[in-house]
């Protein structure tokens, strides 16, 4: 199953694929050593550049013998406009992380799943004191989630949160089937 992790700009996508990824989770730097390796020559002279042009993170997650995950980490700006119709296609979720730090941040993101269709959920990675500032009550109406959209704290840097999460994604996605009218 393809799952999408989405939000703004440093809420812990990245973070989070590579917390829970059974895999080497592909990132810039993956992309740089093994695409650029004997190709790019320039790479050699400068081992220090790293490319700002991140396009997304990839990881592999078995939540059990029969459901494997696939995570894409995706930015949900506007301007990923292209990448973003390539990456919904056969996605049957998406987590939309938030941080309270900057709530609006995520709204594009928020925006771009709904629109797409797909089943979400949106997890507050808390970043800080500030983050416990935030109820999730608050976060709910601040984002104008919808009351049937399950919304939970998750710490992008712990597994078993992340785990939990994706679980819980999984859970809804079931739900919302088993709702559906039949035929
Ligand atoms: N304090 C704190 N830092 C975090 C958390 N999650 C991610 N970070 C850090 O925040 C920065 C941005 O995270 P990153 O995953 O790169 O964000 P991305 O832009 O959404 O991919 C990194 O330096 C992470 O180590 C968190 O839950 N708490
Ligand atoms: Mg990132």
């Amino acid at each position: 199953m393809k799952i999408l992790v989405t939000g703004g700009f440093g809420v812990g996508k990245t973070t989070l694929v590579g917390s829970i990824s059974e895999i080497t989770p592909l990132t810039t730097e993956a992309e740089m050593t093994q695409a650029g390796a004997g190709v790019d020559e320039g790479l050699e002279l400068r081992p220090d550049k790293t490319t700002t042009t991140v396009a997304f993170d990839f990881g592999r997650i078995s939540i059990d013998e029969q459901i494997v995950l696939y995570l894409f980490g995706a930015p949900g700006q506007k301007r990923f406009h292209a990448l973003w119709e390539r990456l919904c296609e056969g996605a049957v979720g998406a987590i939309v992380l938030v941080d309270t730090r900057d709530v609006e941040g995520s709204f594009a993101a928020l925006d771009r799943v709904e629109r797409a269709g797909l089943p979400y959920l949106v997890a507050h990675n808390p970043f800080g004191d500030e983050a416990e500032r935030w109820s999730l009550e608050e976060i709910r109406a601040s984002l104008d989630i919808d009351a049937g959209t399950p919304l939970l704290r998750c710490d992008a840097r712990d597994p078993g949160q992340v785990r939990t999460t994706l679980a819980e994604l999984v859970a809804h996605r079931q739900r919302l089937l088993e709702q559906e009218p039949v035929g």
